[in-house]
């Protein structure tokens, strides 16, 4: 029992969008697991952290109450939960740590093609399809606009042709499900991807040096997805302009090159993408022997 008390639980989406990218997360960041023999816990092998997998919904609840200390979820879903906890009085919430990059969607009003929507005024008096309640309802009472909410649990793009609403209000990614709903996007009120949350009690000192490793290592793998480590020899006349083309480096590491007085060598790690484009700026610059290679891990 003690045991188990020192160990990590993060909440992850059993089944779905979220998954697979949040499993592949947590491997980055030096997690090796086994899986359970129900399916629904992975124990961690080389770290005190296991893996819970349940539905999305109950993420925030799980987190909320304790029962996991960290929680992997939409942004949709988090915002939705913290107005609900809101709403039952709850004073201490769950926080977000931190946004990730995946999971990327948006919550949008979407109406019948024949409809014109000219603004927020549009949805006055309408009855408003979707599984976002609470966001939906600060969002009308923010604009002073009365409007009735249609709660549906799924399938909200079928409220129109259904008569059961006038519009509805729902995730959006490439927009084919509205399309083939005969639906537009109307309106976007929220920008959603996969974000980190952490439960509201503190943690003990025995788990909270590992919660900190991991966030520090989730930022890690967060800031090498976009990072290059660049290598080129450079003109010393030209090194000015060449660090000024650098895109997202901090201060390079230069060094001497055997045998040749008027080139250097530039080491430098950049936190950008490095495009064709800055290779030709760089080399229109006088650089030369370029290498632009992936970052495997990255610590502050
Ligand atoms: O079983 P469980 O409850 O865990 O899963 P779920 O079915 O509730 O969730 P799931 O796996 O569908 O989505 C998990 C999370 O992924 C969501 O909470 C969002 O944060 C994120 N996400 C990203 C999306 C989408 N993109 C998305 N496109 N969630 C849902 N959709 C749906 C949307 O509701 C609509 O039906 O996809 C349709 C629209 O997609 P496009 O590409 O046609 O525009
Ligand atoms: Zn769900």
């Amino acid at each position: 029992m003690e045991q188990q008390d020192t160990r990590i639980k993060i909440a992850v989406q059993k089944s779905g969008r979220l998954t697979e990218h949040s499993i592949e997360l947590l491997v980055r960041c030096g997690l090796s697991y086994s899986k359970g023999r129900d399916q629904l816990i992975c124990y961690g092998e080389n770290m005190p952290v296991d893996i819970l997998l349940v539905r999305d919904d109950d993420i925030p609840s799980l987190v909320q109450e304790n029962t996991c200390d960290l929680g992997i979820v939409g942004i949709n879903i988090i915002e939705e939960c913290w107005l609900s906890f809101k709403d039952q009085g709850e004073s201490t919430l769950f926080s977000q740590v931190t946004p990730l990059d995946y999971g990327h969607c948006r919550l949008s009003f979407a109406v019948p093609d024949e409809v014109t929507y000219t603004g927020p005024q549009s949805l006055e008096g309408m009855r408003i399809a979707t599984t976002y309640p609470r966001i939906v309802s600060s969002y009308l009472e923010a604009q002073g606009i009365n409007g009735t909410i249609v709660k549906f649990s799924g399938a909200v793009e079928i409220a129109p042709s259904l008569g059961k609403a006038d519009l509805i209000c729902d995730l959006v990614s490439s927009g084919e499900t509205l399309r083939a709903h005969n639906l537009y996007e109307a309106e976007t009120i929220l920008e959603s991807s996969a974000a980190l949350i952490r439960t509201p009690i503190e943690a003990t000192s025995q788990k909270a040096e590992w919660i900190q490793r991991l966030l520090q290592r989730i930022q890690g793998v967060l800031q090498v997805k976009e990072s290059k480590y660049i290598m080129l020899h450079a003109p010393k006349s030209a090194l000015e302009e060449i660090r000024a083309l650098l895109p997202g480096s901090e201060a390079p590491t230069i060094i001497p090159l055997e045998g040749c007085d008027d080139k250097v060598a530039v080491h430098a790690v950049c936190k950008e993408n490095v495009f064709w484009e800055t290779l030709e700026e760089l080399k229109e610059a006088g650089a030369s022997s370029m290498l632009v290679i992936p970052v495997e891990k990255m610590l502050a």
